[in-house]
């Protein structure tokens, strides 16, 4: 087997299966590591994404890809029960309650293990291990009892929470083990890292970093003239148009979005407005987020039963996959953009949206609570669980199109969210953690 010097380790590798043939899932990880895997004898490990499903390792352009096997039990208790329904609530501060279930920590271990084991096994002697997200917190401590020689990084994609809210978790400090394994531990935000250092027995002899992930400016070009005209066509020529883009997750304030769009209109506080909300289906076995989904679609029904018409909705929803041009289309059109998460690790939706912007065009909403909010913090900033603060955003946003501290600010964050790409992102991880 080939041993590899560099390993990207993720709960997903980058590619889904589409009728029998492997496509490439391209997220902005893949795009900013990809140059990375091929300069050095790269390899993913990862999981294919469908329980059950034995893959030998293949290539997909280019890339060398070892798929991890989780059979239908690991999807549910790995995967949906310990990853979805303990970790992401509880580090998403408790917006719905997490679940702590032994079994679904005992398959979270071993799923840890198969990883860490299938990592070992195709790491060179000496190499360096890039670990990714909350799924595989065991990883770091496992592979460096298994393999001593690695030089092993995490980088954690989601907020890590307060000390009161961590201390909660039963299997606390079997976390902590499992994470200072790491040479290097990412956090997205200064807050998220302090949260961690603050814990007792985290911080001796840590190394740990913030280091804010960002977008393959690249691909977000501005849409055409033409493409813009569609779409504002396709919503009837609105004079405002606002969007929002989220996998439909409850810690993305979707809800509280359309509650507030709904109380501006009721008020007679904005009139001629479209709105087209992107709802990228997601976890849709877990309770929480169906209960989410039919909470979203009966706002939606409800504000255009009452102020829509025919051939007119106010809300044009969309629960499906959008390809990415169109989604350009989308982000390069909206007047104002509409990003209110709770609580969120960064969201890349807000730096897209920025990036098809370089003319100045457009507004951003933003909650406070995302972590993009520490560099877009031009954006109209809003507290998602204040109604009265998303009203207050939306209006100025509205109000000042067009202006010059409008055009100022849109340009200072598309400048901003260019010159910290997550190819400078990546590279400065990889060389924190050289020097660990
Ligand atoms: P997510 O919670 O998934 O990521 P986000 O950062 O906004 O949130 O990324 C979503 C991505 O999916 C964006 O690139 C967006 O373009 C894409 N997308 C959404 N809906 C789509 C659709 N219908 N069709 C096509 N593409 C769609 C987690 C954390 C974030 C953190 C990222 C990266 O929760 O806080 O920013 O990881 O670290």
């Amino acid at each position: 087997m080939t041993a590899y010097d560099f390993v990207v380790v993720a709960n997903r590798l980058p590619v889904d299966r589409v009728e029998g043939r492997w496509v490439a899932s391209p997220g902005g990880l893949v795009t900013a590591l990809a140059p990375v895997l091929q300069k050095h004898t790269g390899c993913w490990v990862g999981w294919p994404g469908e329980p059950g499903a034995d893959f030998p390792p293949f290539e997909n352009d280019g890339l060398a890809l070892h798929p991890v096997v989780l059979d239908e039990h690991d999807y549910e208790a790995f995967y949906e029960g310990f990853s979805n329904s303990t970790l992401w609530p509880l580090y998403h501060d408790l917006i719905v309650t997490p679940i702590y279930d032994a079994s679904w920590w005992e398959c979270y271990r071993e799923v840890n293990h198969k990883f860490a084991r299938a990592t070992a096994d195709v790491a060179a002697p000496g190499a360096t291990v890039w670990v990714q997200d909350y799924q595989l917190q065991l990883v770091p401590g496992l592979l460096k009892e298994m393999r001593p020689d690695l030089r092993i990084g995490f980088f954690l994609h989601i907020p890590f929470p307060a000390t009161d809210l961590f201390r909660q978790l039963p299997w606390r400090d079997e976390i902590l083990r499992g994470l200072q394994g790491a040479d290097l531990i990412g956090f997205q935000r200064t807050r998220d890292e302090e949260n961690f250092s603050s814990l007792s027995g985290a911080c001796d002899g840590m190394r740990t970093g913030t280091f804010p992930i960002s977008i393959d400016t690249s691909a977000y070009p501005r849409a055409s003239a033409e493409d813009i005209a569609r779409v504002r066509d396709a919503v009837g020529n609105a004079k405002t148009i606002m969007l929002g883009v989220d996998r439909l997750d409850y810690t993305k304030g979707i809800l509280q979005r359309l509650n507030a769009l709904e109380e501006l209109l009721e008020a007679g506080a904005i009139e001629n407005v479209a709105m087209i909300q992107v709802a990228t289906p997601s976890r849709e076995r877990i309770g929480s987020y169906r209960t989410t989904r039919s909470a979203v679609e009966e706002a939606v029904g409800r504000i255009n039963g009452r102020h829509g018409s025919i051939g007119r909705p106010v809300v044009h929803y969309h629960h499906h996959q959008i390809a990415r041009d169109e989604l350009r289309a989308y982000y390069s059109t909206a007047d104002v953009m509409l990003v209110t998460p709770f609580k969120d690790g960064m969201n890349l939706v807000a730096k897209e949206y920025v990036a098809c912007h370089p003319d100045g065009s457009g507004a951003l909403v933003l909650s406070e609570f995302a972590g993009a909010a520490v560099e877009l913090h031009r954006a109209h900033l809003c507290n998602p669980f204040d109604i009265e603060s998303i009203k207050a955003a939306i209006t100025r946003a509205v109000e000042e199109q067009g202006t010059d501290a409008a055009r100022d600010a849109m340009t200072a964050m598309n400048t901003h969210v260019n010159q910290h790409d997550v190819a400078r992102w990546a590279g400065s991880f990889l060389e924190g953690l050289a020097d660990a």
